[in-house]
């Protein structure tokens, strides 16, 4: 018989009060450790898994997943949605990756994919290896009198290292064309040395959803501090007061997606 027993009863309660939790949820932001996001399957992918990070019943105007693909899954076809743009981020192992039907291209760890609305993809895993891929999709806003962006596959060791800050120790890549305002998002790896905060607690209109990548610190989310560790990810709302301070003895980088260039609806 399939009988559930309470950890209590075997004496394997996990350390720590049960119940405790870094996660939180507020209405307008997210903090979320990878141990408490489930798992989904999607029609479209095979021997896949994907954790769901941020989606529109959390109030994200956009969606936001990792995806763990195990040997010999991934894409069953070509897929493609009309209207909507698909990014891909190479976390672990290297996926082969077809853009708009042309022949598969390794997408490894820092290997990177822009696809405009409606530009078919295969992303499938033909090692031995999982691969674990970070994923986000958004429903396009054209800008009248711009065209739509070209589909992009690079790699973030082609992108330069900028700093407009005047702070020493930050370090920003755009791993999308700065300012380029046929672009209605950004995917921006942001780094910092250690103890290098920001210089002012930001309050803006632009959403965020952030993965991170490298090393611990502080994330202040409205009006409380969270402990940041690398796999978590926050979701940010409008308007959410945020700061980030690492913590770390190592440099600290997250992979920042923010909504640009449109005016308010
Ligand atoms: O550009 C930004 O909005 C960025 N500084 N925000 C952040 O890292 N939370
Ligand atoms: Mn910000």
């Amino acid at each position: 018989m399939n009988q559930r027993v309470f950890p209590a009863a075997t004496g394997r309660v996990p350390p720590g009060a049960i119940g405790h939790n870094r996660g939180v949820v507020r209405p307008n932001y997210a903090f979320m450790p990878p141990e408490g996001v489930l798992v989904s399957r999607l029609p479209h992918y095979k021997d896949t898994i994907a954790r769901i990070l941020a989606a529109p019943v959390l109030g994200a105007g956009f969606a936001q997943y990792v995806l763990e693909i195990a040997p010999g899954g991934g894409t069953a076809a070509a897929f493609a949605e009309e209207g909507v743009q698909h990014f891909f981020y190479g976390l672990a192992g290297e996926a082969a990756f077809g853009l708009a039907g042309s022949a598969a291209k390794p997408l490894a760890a820092g290997g990177f994919a822009y696809l405009p609305p409606g530009t078919p993809f295969t992303l499938r895993n033909q090692t031995a290896e999982t691969v674990r891929v970070l994923a986000l999709r958004k429903r396009y806003e054209p800008a009248p009198g711009f065209a739509v962006p070209e589909p992009i596959l690079s790699h973030q060791d082609a992108v330069p290292m900028t700093n407009h800050t005047g702070m020493e120790g930050r370090g920003f890549q755009f791993l999308l064309p700065y300012g380029d305002l046929r672009f209605d998002f950004e995917m921006n790896l942001m780094w910092f040395k250690p103890g290098v905060c920001f210089p002012a607690v930001e309050t803006h209109v632009m959403e965020h959803g952030l993965y991170m990548l490298e090393g611990q610190g502080l994330y202040l989310l409205g009006a409380e501090w969270h402990e940041i560790w690398a796999r978590d990810f926050i979701w940010m709302g409008g308007y959410c007061p945020q700061q980030f301070y690492p913590t770390g003895q190592g440099d600290a980088c997250y992979l920042l997606y923010k909504n640009v260039n449109r005016d308010v609806p």
